[in-house]
């Protein structure tokens, strides 16, 4: 077979072809992978410049170059350019008659989910239409619908870190609409909760909170009923029946939320959650900044509690404050450990993030978890 001078349009296999009927110019096996970084496919376009018949079936498509992080190619949004096989089919006969073109479109890279255009969009390739950068825990609380008992809540972040849950017959999942399922705990000050232990080596809270001048909880719950002390979120430990608050969100004795640091309350926000139902709320610490003020920053559906819908009240953290979880030994969700500080109502999900979202990824979370609390 060797020598057939026309062996490229007799039919030959696309083997045969690439070994045997090079234009002559002795192929230069890195002209045609030049644009690739190892993608697999690149070596069929070797060869020299002017493609050879028989590389590719038409119609086949193959990624070029692409510059992002590893494992962000072809999540959400991102993309590399492309390069498609044309052929016409006038030559050869089985199949692999074509030759690539040249890559185009534009090559899409992560980018922050910030744009308030784009909310329902998974810019920064994560995974979720939500911020996925710097995410320590992610409860979506979607295991079960309404009336199954499910023993644990996952955790969607690196390093799951799940959560038992403690039904105490005063909790239950409901699902009030498709994606919108949540954890309701039926009475306030039950002792119904869903806590994991920190006490394990190479624990991820204590790991990476402990010391934390920068974060950002982020839930979405609908307060049926509640009493000071009640918690929605609760990192800490137990000094004899008192529960010792390493960070937390507590209730007040009228309903309001409050951010809790070092077992110092450190600022609430103004709003009677019962009053207002499905919220999702962000609280934002960052103790470096200058002004007190600014460092705890609460949000209701994506806005800044300010004047227009109220100013935070209460205390503020010092500057520079630092979050001590090193001794804590539990993180809970609608409670205390060992507690009767549930309020009454629903807790749709979670998340708390190492660092401080800015107000249009906060604003861009709100939108997507309004939607969806379940699979945002
Ligand atoms: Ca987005
Ligand atoms: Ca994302
Ligand atoms: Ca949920």
């Amino acid at each position: 077979m060797l020598g057939t001078g026309c062996s490229a349009l007799t039919g030959l296999d696309a083997f045969e072809v690439t070994s045997t009927a090079g234009p002559g110019s002795g192929g230069d096996p890195g002209t045609g992978a030049a644009s690739g970084t190892g993608g697999a496919g690149q070596g069929g376009a070797g060869g020299s410049g002017a493609g050879s018949v028989g590389e590719c079936t038409p119609g086949e498509v193959m990624d070029c170059a692409y510059s992002g992080p590893p494992g962000t190619l072809g999540v959400g949004a991102c993309k590399a350019p492309l390069r498609t096989c044309v052929g016409d089919g006038s030559d050869g006969s089985d199949g692999s008659n074509g030759t690539w073109s040249a890559c185009e479109g534009a090559e899409v890279l992560p980018a922050p989910e910030e744009d308030g255009s784009s909310p329902l969009v998974d810019d920064d390739c994560g995974g979720t239409m939500l911020v996925d950068d710097a995410l320590l825990v992610r409860y979506l609380v979607n295991e079960a619908a309404s009336g199954q008992t499910p023993g644990a809540l996952e955790d969607a972040a690196p390093d799951p870190l799940p959560l038992a849950i403690s039904y105490a017959s005063t909790a239950e999942f409901v699902e009030s609409n498709p994606g919108r399922r949540g954890l309701r705990w039926l009475t306030e000050k039950s002792t119904a909760l869903a806590w994991a232990s920190l006490n394990t080596p190479d624990n991820k809270i204590r790991g990476s909170l402990d010391d934390a001048q920068q974060l950002t909880l982020e839930a979405v719950v609908d307060i049926a009923n509640t009493e000071e002390f009640n918690r929605i979120l609760s990192i800490g430990r137990l000094v004899g029946s008192e529960g010792v608050d390493a960070l937390a969100l507590v209730f007040d004795d009228v309903g309001r939320i409050q951010l809790r640091m070092n077992d110092i309350f450190v600022g609430k926000d103004p709003q009677v959650l019962k009053d207002i139902g499905r919220v999702v709320l962000h609280v934002v610490l960052d103790t470096t900044l200058p002004v007190g003020a600014n460092r705890r920053r609460f949000y209701r559906n994506g806005t800044l509690s300010t004047s227009g819908n109220g100013n935070p009240l209460g205390g503020i953290p010092a500057q520079n404050a630092r979050v001590s979880v090193a001794t804590s030994t539990y993180l809970a969700l609608g409670n205390r450990f060992q507690g009767m500080h549930s309020p009454a109502g629903t807790i749709h999900y979670a998340a708390i993030y190492t660092r401080v979202l800015t107000a249009g990824e906060i604003k861009s979370n709100a939108l997507v978890l309004l939607a969806n609390d379940d699979a945002p």
